[in-house]
């Protein structure tokens, strides 16, 4: 057994969950896995231990409690990786900080609107500008990481960081919604989903049995969707 444990929700739908998972993951750092089935009766009794306010994702490390998606991946740069899960350079780091800080607190419309669903793809998804307001937003941020600091690799910041964990589940969303890409855009979308932990996640998430009706789009007319 591991040291740390990651306390997660359903691969499907679990969009914070995800971000620690591939975090871990790409860096190659040990863990087990518990899952919480989210929105059913067990969820509260299964994360009361954990104090996170019944929410997921939970780290455990020994006796020691992180919970919050951003607060673990934190942890983890600063006790596993000496810091490494940010870049370097300090003004590619404070960029980075930001726009996982904005991507935590904001995006609301698109995170709404286009929840994380690993099993279906949707074409003709129509987007509201609200959304689409947030989903140019996020272009612009990734355009910028790009441009400026990622020029020595595939990830916002070149190496693989926090910000591309942070920022995994909007490419998730982007290429599961159909939203239009310009091929740098498609390119990072493809980075992240062919990523093989990305796969696995993907495959586990396709094969959950739950489906929890928050979390599935209403369906307006014209919309199609493929099933995965
Ligand atoms: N700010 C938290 C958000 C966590 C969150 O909302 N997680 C969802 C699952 S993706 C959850 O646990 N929902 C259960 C609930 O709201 O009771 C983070 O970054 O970890």
């Amino acid at each position: 057994m591991a040291n740390l444990i990651l306390v997660i929700g359903n691969k499907n739908y679990s969009s914070w969950s995800l971000r620690p998972w591939i975090f871990m993951r790409y860096f190659k750092i040990p863990f087990d896995e518990k899952h919480i089935a989210l929105f059913t009766d067990t969820m509260e009794p299964d994360l009361a231990m954990y104090g996170s306010d019944t929410k997921v994702p939970v780290l455990q490390d020994g006796e020691r409690i992180i919970w919050d998606s951003l607060a673990i991946l934190d942890y983890i740069s600063e006790q596993h990786l000496e810091g490494k899960g940010w870049p370097t350079d300090i003004n590619a780091r404070a960029f980075a900080r930001s726009i996982s800080a904005e991507m935590h607190s904001s995006f609301f419309h698109l995170r709404e609107a286009l929840p994380m669903n690993c099993r279906k793809r949707f074409k003709n998804y129509p987007v509201s500008s609200e959304a689409q307001r947030e989903i140019d937003r996020v272009k612009e941020l990734w355009k910028k990481c790009r441009n400026q600091y990622g020029q020595q690799g595939k990830w916002l910041f070149g190496e693989f960081s926090a910000a591309d964990a942070m920022y995994a589940p909007i490419a998730l969303r982007f290429a599961g919604y159909d939203i239009a890409l310009n091929n740098d855009e498609h390119a990072y979308v493809d980075a992240i989903i062919s990523h093989p932990d990305v796969q696995e996640w993907i495959d586990a998430g396709k094969v959950e049995p739950e489906v929890i009706e928050l979390d599935e789009i209403e369906l307006a007319p014209g919309v199609i969707v493929e099933h995965l």
